[in-house]
């Protein structure tokens, strides 16, 4: 077994600089301090706190400035449950966000047709009254609820209470629709709770940790990595089910090169091996569980065998693996994932995953999931908000109602104006989510954005999606500003601030501060009333116990938890949150939705003859297309490849490094070239590529087209009939050697 050092290290070394590395990949590289370059002896001590805006692990942390008052550095803040004090690759190159001379700077209108990228610079006062006409206008027209907003990222907490104050409840993050929804539908169904974020999984103390494609060390959420680098070392064994020879494959004891879309046959066959040899946890399935007779006898026919048919995964690892879980358990995870939205069935994958858990007696377990909790930060007051005539909810009336939240895709698609949809949207607000590159289909997005009659971007950078605004606002990063405070969940429920570690440089202002003057021009300032956002957060604070003064000092607060819950204790009665109470192996919610109540199996479209299907991740240096052009996190990473297994790459005479295009089963060719990575870990069957390359925004300048973009070539989405997630990975690709004809003639 390799140490914790050769996994990987997330330092939170002090000044002169951080180790990265993450092994598998090679990506060993020292970052140095950040510009401008400081040295060790001309430190201001002086530290402000932040959470970390690079991903959404929301790492607390401390920014250090030099003696200039320049932003320096971040490191972790040791009383974080998020980090432990240790930030990951891309938290640490987080400066390169803020001196990013490619930033937006100044608000900015439009003045030619949508997408043609021409803008004039405006006022914020002038930006902020065309804002205000224009959605009054549409309101008055239309009503307040054709108004959406779509956010991901901090600053939405604020245009969300902007929204609903203003009459309409159509807030979506594309964290739901387009990567944990089904999972979190399928949680819901079978224990009551969803799995949240972080992720309540107890990796510390797990003894077995299943990865169905979770590609933890590449998927770099920060004390989750931590954590499995821990649980190794402490001999916890590894089960990784990728086509692909992850960073996780190759830590693992048993990895199932699976052949793409057929997880839910091998996690049936699992079921039913758990089942017939008496594996399973008899008391907990016993005490806790709804349905295992049914289930018992519907895994009946779905053995090993059955599932070596489909899986192309030997029999005998099926049962081994199997039996280390079994052996492991009650601490024992069957990992949930996160990016889920796969084939289309993904609410039954994961429902499966969670059967699995449920038979192991995982959850509410040490070393399985943990039961969370959090500290409630209360609203600043505010009048109640209108109730909206209608959401996006009434565009699909018989559709979707598993899903707790609201799809970013279902508002986009019922942008499109159809008779069938009954809640047509006029005017979009988009802050933080780059809607372009993260809805699938992209030519429906941008159908969707011409039915406007107004978009507004809230960004830092130009993106993609910034080219086809009408207004666009530039926020400041997350360095230079105060934001909600971050109240997650976690083991003990903890609180953080950030605070600006340095004025906003250029024109650009906070979510917090745009909303609020937003709210004025549209006669809800009653909704933001606090005068100041100092005041607000101060308030805030004293209701949970803390003051901002206290918090500007510490960063983070942990507070003991309300009971000694965080396991099930023994023999203890519990009611699940299910229409039956328990946890339900045969869900009576999908039953009574007219889907099947315990997953099944079906088939997947294959790839076509000199097709491969399209697979994708994640770089550990890289968060989606947000950091392509950060200075610091360019080094470690400038480009995606394509991986080709050497048998695919022989018969297309494709050599390693060479530049290739990619082309997909609807003739979408990339923008941009990528280069071949010739490599055993991918399988003969599929290509894969990290997400977030291939920028097309030529203001990007270290960015624009760097290695090809995976979302140009998602154009099949498969919906989950269950609740609406869009499925990415039934895509095909093919080779080519030349640009299409118009980009090579330009
Ligand atoms: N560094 C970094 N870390 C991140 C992020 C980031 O941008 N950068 N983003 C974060 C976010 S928001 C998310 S949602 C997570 C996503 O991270 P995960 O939830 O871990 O991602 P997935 O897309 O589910 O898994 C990708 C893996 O699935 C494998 N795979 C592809 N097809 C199949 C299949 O049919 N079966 C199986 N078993 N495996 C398959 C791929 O080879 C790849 O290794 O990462 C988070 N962490
Ligand atoms: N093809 C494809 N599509 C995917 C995925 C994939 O792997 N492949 N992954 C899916 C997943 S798992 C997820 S969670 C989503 C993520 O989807 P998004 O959150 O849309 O991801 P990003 O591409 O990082 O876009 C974030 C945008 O926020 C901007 N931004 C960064 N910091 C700030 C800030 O402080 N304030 C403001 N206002 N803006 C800021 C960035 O410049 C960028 O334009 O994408 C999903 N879509
Ligand atoms: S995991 Fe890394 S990028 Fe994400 S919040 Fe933590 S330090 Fe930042
Ligand atoms: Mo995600």
């Amino acid at each position: 077994m390799r140490s914790r050092r050769d996994f990987i290290r997330i330092s939170g070394l002090g000044a002169g600089g951080l180790a990265i590395s993450a092994s598998g990949l090679g990506v060993y590289k020292n970052l140095a301090s950040s510009p401008p370059q400081g040295s060790e002896l001309s430190v201001d001590t002086t530290r402000t706190p932040t959470y970390c805006e690079i991903c959404f692990w929301k790492c607390a942390g401390w920014v250090y400035k030099n003696e200039e008052g320049k932003i320096w550095k971040v490191i972790g803040n040791d009383e974080d449950q998020h980090s432990n004090g240790r930030f990951c690759p891309r938290g640490t190159g987080g400066p390169g966000m803020y001196y990013d001379e490619d930033r937006l700077k100044t608000p900015l209108i439009r003045t030619e047709e949508r997408g043609k990228q021409v803008f004039r610079e405006a006022s914020w006062e002038e930006a902020l009254d065309y804002i205000a006409e224009k959605i009054k206008g549409i309101a008055e027209e239309h009503g307040p609820e054709c108004t959406a907003l779509l956010t991901h990222g901090s600053g939405g907490k604020y245009f969300g209470n902007l929204l609903k104050a203003f009459g309409s409840a159509s807030i979506a993050a594309p964290s739901y629709a387009q990567c944990r929804g089904p999972r979190e539908v399928a949680y819901h169904m079978t224990f009551g709770e969803g799995v949240g974020s972080p992720e309540r999984t107890d990796i510390r103390d797990t003894k077995c940790l299943v990865l169905i494609g979770s590609h933890l060390g590449e998927n770099m959420h920060n004390g989750q990595v931590q954590e499995m680098s821990d649980a190794i070392d402490k001999g916890a064994s590894i089960i990784t089910v990728d086509p692909r020879y992850s960073i996780a494959a190759s830590k693992s004891k048993y990895w199932l090169p699976i052949k793409p879309a057929t997880d839910i046959a091998l996690l049936m066959a699992w079921i039913h091996v758990i089942i017939n040899e008496e594996w399973y946890d008899k008391e907990y399935v016993e005490k806790y569980t709804y349905g295992f007779d049914q289930l018992k006898a519907h895994v009946q026919h779905m053995t090993p065998e059955w599932a070596y048919g489909i899986t192309t995964l030997e029999p005998d690892l099926i049962r081994k693996s199997a039996k280390e879980m079994a052996n492991a358990a009650p601490a024992v995870i069957i990992h949930p994932g996160r990016h889920v939205v796969w084939y289309g069935d993904d609410t039954q994958r994961s429902r499966a995953m969670a059967i699995l858990n449920a038979l192991l007696g995982s959850w509410g377990r040490r070393g399985g999931f943990y039961n969370p909790e959090k500290v409630s930060i209360p609203s600043w007051p505010h009048p109640p908000y209108p109730v909206p005539g209608r959401t996006w909810k009434d565009a699909y009336p018989d559709q979707y109602n598993l899903a707790y939240e609201t799809l970013a895709s279902g508002i986009c698609d019922a942008t499109i104006p159809t008779l069938s949809k009954a809640c047509n949207f006029k005017a979009w607000i988009v802050n933080g989510t780059n809607l372009i590159k993260t809805i699938p289909d992209t030519e429906k997005t941008l159908q969707a954005i011409q039915e406007l009659e107004l978009m507004v971007v809230i960004d830092t950078m130009p993106m993609a999606i910034t080219g086809w605004a009408d207004v666009v606002l530039p926020e400041c990063t997350y360095l230079e500003r105060y934001d909600t405070i971050r109240d997650s969940t976690h083991r003990k429920p903890a609180i953080a601030l950030r605070m600006p570690a340095a004025e906003p440089m250029y024109n650009t202002k906070p979510a917090y501060w745009m909303a609020k003057e937003l709210a004025n021009r549209l006669g809800l300032g009653e909704y933001f009333s606090w005068n100041t956002i100092e005041e607000m957060l101060d308030w805030q604070l004293k209701q949970v116990g803390s003051s901002l003064e206290e918090m500007q000092r510490i960063g983070v607060k942990t507070f003991d938890r309300t009971y000694d819950d965080l396991y099930f204790q023994k023999d203890q009665d519990m009611e699940f949150y299910t229409n039956t109470g328990k946890i339900e192996l045969y869900s009576t919610a999908l039953a009574a939705e007219g889907f099947d109540p315990m997953p099944k199996y079906t088939a997947h479209e294959e790839p076509p003859p000199g097709f491969y299907r399209l697979n994708y991740g994640r770089a550990p240096s890289h968060t989606f297309g947000r950091t392509a052009n950060n200075a610091l996190l360019k080094d470690l990473m400038e480009e995606n490849t394509a991986w080709i297994n050497p048998k695919v790459a022989g018969e297309w005479g494709i050599e390693n490094g060479q530049y290739i295009w990619l082309e997909n089963q609807d003739g979408i060719r990339s923008s941009f070239p990528i280069r071949a990575r010739v490599t055993e870990r991918i399988r003969w069957d599929s290509v894969y590529m990290v997400h977030g390359f291939g920028h097309t925004n030529k203001k990007l300048s270290r960015a624009y087209g760097k290695g090809a973009s995976d979302s140009e070539l998602i154009t099949k989405v498969h919906l989950d009939p269950i609740m609406g997630g869009t499925a990415m990975r039934g895509n095909f690709v093919t080779f080519k050697f030349e640009p299409k004809e118009e980009e090579a003639a330009s």
